[in-house]
C-alpha cells in the first residue's frame, strides 16, 4: 500500500498531482487546509493537503441481517385479526394448491375438469418470470381475495395484472420546494452516478429546471472526474464535498436551484460502518428524498441485506437499474415488496440520458410478467 501526502494551492491541482503519480484508482483518505511552511506561509493563502493511498481497503463483513416482509396494513386490531384469519385460511388454500402441484396427474385431471389452468399452474407461471414462490403467493392471495373467476383463463390473466397493479407503487420525485434535495444511494457499481447524470439531463435539458449536482463520493479520483464530466456536458454546476462543511457550503451555493441531486459513494450492504458514514451528511441537512438504486442483477437474498442496511437511512424511493442486463423481471416484484418502496425510475442502459425510463403501472406490470 502506497500512502502519500500532496500539497497544492487548490483541490483540483492536488487531485491532478495524485492522478498523475498514483493513477485514477488512488483513494483519498484525508484532506485539510494548511499554511505554507516557513515565514512565507504567514503571508500566503492556505494550501490544501491531501493524503492518498493506492490500495483499496477490504470491507469488513458482518453477519447477514434477517429481513421479513413489511406488515400488510396497520388498521385497528379487530380488522387486523379478521384479516389475519382470512389470510390464514387463504394460506391453507394455497398449501392445498401447492400439494396439488406435486401430483401432476391430479393437476391434469383438475385442468381438464375446469377447462382452464388450475392455480398451481398459474403459480408456476408466475415463478417462471423470476419472482420467488413467496411473491407469487402474495399475488395469488390477492387474486382470491378479490374474488377473481378462477374458471376463466382470461379472468385469471386480467386478475393477475390487476393484483400486481394493486400491490406496487410508482412515484416520481416530487418537486416539493425550491431547492428539492435528492440523494441517490446504493451498493457499488449499481449505476448511481450514471443515473444522477440522466436525472440531471432530464430535469435540466428536457424540463428546464435549474439543477445542481453535489458529489460526496470523493473516495476515488475517477469518481469525481466522472461526475464533473457529466456536469460539463449537461452544462450545470457541480460541487465536490469532502466533508459535511463542504456539503453545507454547496447547499448554500445551490439555494436558488430547483433540484439538487447528491451522488454518493457505493457502499457494501455488508459494511454498516461505510453505510453509516452517509448518515453524517443526511443528518447535517435532511434530504427531501433518498432514492435507493438496486440492480436488476442483484440476488434476492442480497436485496434483503441491502434493505436492512439502507432503509434506516430514510430511503423514500426505489430505482431499478441495469434492467437491460437480464431478460426476466419477475424479481422486480420481490424487490418492490421487500423494500416496500415506490418505484421512481428504471435504468435500461449506459446512455445518458436516453436509457432512463419513467415507469407507469401498466409497463411495470408488463415488465414483471413478460420481461
Ligand atoms: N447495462 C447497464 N449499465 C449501466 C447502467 N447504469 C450504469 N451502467 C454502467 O455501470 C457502470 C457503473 O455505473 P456508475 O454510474 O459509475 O455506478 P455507481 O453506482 O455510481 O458506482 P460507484 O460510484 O463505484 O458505486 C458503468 O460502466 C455504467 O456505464 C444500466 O442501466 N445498464
Ligand atoms: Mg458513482
Amino acid at each position: 500500500m502506497q500512502v502519500k501526502k500532496y500539497r497544492a494551492s487548490t483541490m483540483s491541482e492536488a487531485l491532478e498531482l495524485i492522478k498523475k503519480e498514483l493513477g485514477p484508482d488512488a483513494l483519498i483518505i484525508e484532506s485539510r487546509k494548511v499554511k505554507k511552511r516557513g515565514i512565507t506561509g504567514w503571508f500566503s493563502p492556505p494550501q490544501v493537503e491531501v493524503t492518498a493511498v493506492l490500495e483499496s481497503k477490504k470491507p469488513t463483513t458482518i453477519e447477514k441481517q434477517e429481513y421479513s416482509y413489511p406488515p400488510v396494513n396497520n388498521q385497528s386490531e379487530s380488522v387486523f385479526e379478521n384479516a389475519a384469519k382470512e389470510i390464514a385460511e387463504l394460506k391453507g388454500m394455497l398449501e392445498e394448491i401447492k400439494k396439488e402441484a406435486a401430483f401432476s396427474s391430479v393437476v391434469d385431471a383438475k385442468k381438464q375438469s375446469l377447462g382452464v389452468e388450475p392455480l398451481a399452474t398459474v403459480r408456476e407461471r408466475l415463478v417462471s418470470t423470476g419472482m420467488s414462490g413467496e411473491a407469487a403467493d402474495i399475488i395469488l392471495m390477492d387474486l382470491i381475495q378479490h374474488g377473481v373467476d378462477l374458471k376463466s383463463a382470461q379472468s385469471i390473466d386480467r386478475g393477475i395484472r390487476a393484483a400486481i397493479a394493486r400491490l406496487i407503487r410508482i412515484e416520481k420525485p416530487n418537486f416539493i420546494k425550491k431547492p428539492t434535495l435528492i440523494f441517490l444511494v446504493g451498493t457499488t457499481g449499481v449505476g448511481k452516478t450514471t443515473t444522477v447524470a440522466k436525472l440531471a439531463a432530464k430535469y435540466h435539458l428536457m424540463e428546464d429546471y435549474k439543477v445542481g449536482l453535489i458529489t460526496i463520493d470523493t473516495y476515488r479520483i475517477a469518481a469525481v472526474e466522472q461526475i464533473k464530466t457529466y456536469a460539463e456536458i449537461i452544462n450545470i454546476p457541480v460541487e465536490v464535498a469532502f466533508n459535511k462543511e463542504d456539503y453545507l457550503r454547496a447547499l448554500k451555493r445551490f439555494e436558488d436551484m430547483d433540484f439538487i441531486f447528491v451522488d454518493t459513494a457505493g457502499r457494501s450492504q455488508n459494511n454498516l460502518i461505510q453505510v453509516g458514514e452517509l448518515r453524517e451528511y443526511l443528518d447535517a441537512k435532511k434530504p427531501d428524498e433518498v432514492h435507493l438504486v438496486i440492480s436488476a442483477t442483484a440476488k434476492l437474498e442480497d436485496c434483503e441485506s441491502i434493505v436492512s442496511a439502507f432503509v434506516p437511512l430514510g430511503v423514500t424511493h426505489l430505482i431499478y437499474s441495469k434492467a437491460d442486463e437480464t431478460l426476466k423481471h419477475g424479481s422486480l416484484f420481490d424487490i418492490i415488496k421487500i423494500t416496500d418502496l415506490p418505484l421512481s425510475f428504471i435504468s435500461t442502459g449506459q446512455r445518458v440520458p436516453e436509457d432512463l425510463k419513467i415507469p407507469t403501472v401498466e409497463n411495470v406490470v408488463g415488465l414483471i410478467l413478460e420481461g
